[in-house]
């Protein structure tokens, strides 16, 4: 069952360990197909976090900004979203718009995610789908306006969000990752795949 998270639905542990690495075998050939890279920020710094994606769009930032991009870096189009990643969404979601990015982020080490808010997509009335696996993760969620009060809550591997409604907008951030809570991913570390509808 969901619990309220400020308007997001909270599934922990909706998938099961055999659900988990199955997904990770999935992403195998995702990331051997569209390899990880670190974006710059329209600041021109690095972000920490390593990422890539599937489906018709990959999330990308640069100096010029962020956006949806229809190729890779390396000029090849994204890999397909897998399956087993478009049944969750079909499940919790619903078959009636499946998402067109699927983003894959990677947190090693000390990589971590600012306060920041989705908009980048055309439509904001499609949820965003949220995917964690591996080892736990600090997640920070508060409301619309920068500054407000946020609360923090432990994303463990397997849980699912689904940002709806007004949480759709919330400002959001991953503060750190907890090494060696979790042994799905043989060289540790986190990654969350979110689910969007980008046009
Ligand atoms: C993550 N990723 O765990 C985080 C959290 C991102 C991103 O934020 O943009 O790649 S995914 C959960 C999420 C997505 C959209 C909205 C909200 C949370 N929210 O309003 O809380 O890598
Ligand atoms: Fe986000």
């Amino acid at each position: 069952a969901a619990l309220d998270l400020r308007g997001a639905a909270y599934f922990p542990g909706f998938l099961d360990p055999a659900a988990q690495a199955a997904l990770v075998e999935d992403l195998r050939r995702v990331v051997a197909e569209a390899p990880l890279f670190s974006p710059t920020t329209r600041f021109g710094g690095k972000m920490t976090v390593r990422m890539t994606s599937a489906g018709r769009y990959g999330w990308y930032s640069d100096r010029r900004g962020y956006r949806y991009e229809a190729l890779h870096p390396s000029g090849r189009p994204w890999p397909a979203i897998p399956e087993r990643v478009l049944s969750v969404w079909k499940e919790l979601v619903g078959p009636a718009r499946l998402p067109d990015c699927c983003l894959v982020n990677l947190y090693e080490g000390n990589a971590r995610m600012g306060l920041h808010q989705d908009r980048d997509e055309a439509d904001l009335s499609w949820p965003v789908l949220s995917i964690s696996l591996g080892d736990e993760a600090l997640f920070r969620i508060g409301g619309t306006e920068r500054g407000g009060p946020t609360e923090s809550l432990r994303l463990r591997s397997g849980d699912v969000l689904i940002l709806a409604g007004a949480s759709r907008l919330a400002y959001h951030g991953i503060d750190r990752i907890y090494p060696g809570t979790s042994g799905l991913l043989p060289r540790g570390g986190r990654i969350n795949l979110t689910l969007r509808v980008v046009d």
